[in-house]
């Protein structure tokens, strides 16, 4: 499957929400041009990462979220797909009918036409006002826990996962999708290059976010690809490191920017089946009667 992660550079608040979607529909050009059947946009691709201002909820939502998917702003993308017959994921804050604030994703398929959606779940960061550090990370202020589970969806000649951002981190998400036979999970994600929490060398930021791709791609044999927003929002930096990663575990693309970059890669599908069907063949495998304990707590 010929596949395309967009990272997006920095996006400031004061960018409209059109200047981000003409950059998207740039990168979507490039990546058809390379042959893509699939494009990856970023976590709350639309505006710039939010949860680190302190603002009421209802300003945070009147600003920043959508109520409606796709909107007259987004329309472009749709239509752009549908012409250049590829499909894209993309991530946005939305806000339900009945004003239930989510981080979501959807997967939009070459007819320009939403064929799933995922709420992400695992919402990091604190909800009260953080005293003392030079940006608030405040996902579990703005977002209610996603309320869909972690889907797979067959389309585009493959078994398709979602994830965002956070999720990333957590093995539960990849093997819940793997029990669901997914071949390929993409995600999005805005990761600050500076922990609030403690000390931590601006290195590892990057390291345990490659750790956790190449770890549970291979552990679960199946492809990653996962888009930052990235560089320095405002003076608030997040880091790129945009990738694709294989089956094997290794990254087969990297950004090299930290700005709006494309990279492509040819997922071959059958190299996930070899480890499904050998060393993490879960039907032969696996020991489900001793792992009860991951329900329990
Ligand atoms: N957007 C997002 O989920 N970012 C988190 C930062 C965690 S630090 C509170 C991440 O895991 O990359």
């Amino acid at each position: 499957m010929a596949l395309a992660v967009a990272q997006l550079g920095p996006v400031h608040l004061r960018d409209s929400r059109e200047s981000v979607v003409k950059r998207l529909l740039q990168m979507m050009r490039e990546a058809k041009g390379r042959g893509a059947r699939l494009v990856v946009f970023p976590e709350l691709a639309l505006t710039t990462f939010f949860p680190r201002y302190w603002m009421d909820e209802q300003e945070a939502q009147a600003r920043f979220f959508e109520t409606a998917m796709p909107n007259p702003v987004v329309q472009p993308l749709f239509d752009e797909a549908r012409r250049l017959e590829i499909g894209f994921h993309l991530g946005y804050a939305e806000l339900t009918r009945d004003g239930r604030p989510f981080n979501t994703a959807i997967l939009v398929d070459p007819s320009g036409t939403i064929v799933g959606k995922y709420r992400k779940i695992h919402l990091p960061g604190h909800a009260e006002r953080k005293e003392g550090v030079p940006f608030q990370h405040l996902e579990k202020k703005y977002f209610q826990v996603g309320d869909r589970g972690f889907g797979v969806w067959d389309t585009m000649g493959a078994r398709l996962g979602m994830c965002i951002c956070n999720d990333r981190r957590w093995p539960e998400t990849y093997r819940v999708m793997a029990l669901q036979g997914a071949e390929l999970v993409v995600l999005g994600y805005n990761t600050p290059s500076y922990n609030i929490n403690w000390d931590e060398p601006t290195h590892l930021r990057t390291t345990t976010h490659l750790l956790a791709l190449q770890g549970n791609a291979h552990m679960n044999g199946m492809w990653v690809a996962a888009a930052a927003k990235c560089g320095s929002e405002d003076g608030f930096h997040m880091f790129g490191s945009s990738v694709i990663v294989a089956p094997t575990g290794e990254i087969v693309a990297r950004t090299l920017s930290e700005d709006d970059e494309v990279i492509t890669a040819n997922a071959d599908l059958r190299l996930g089946e070899l480890y499904r069907q050998n060393i993490f063949n879960f039907g032969k495998h696996r020991r489900p009667e001793h792992y009860g304990l991951i329900l329990e707590r």
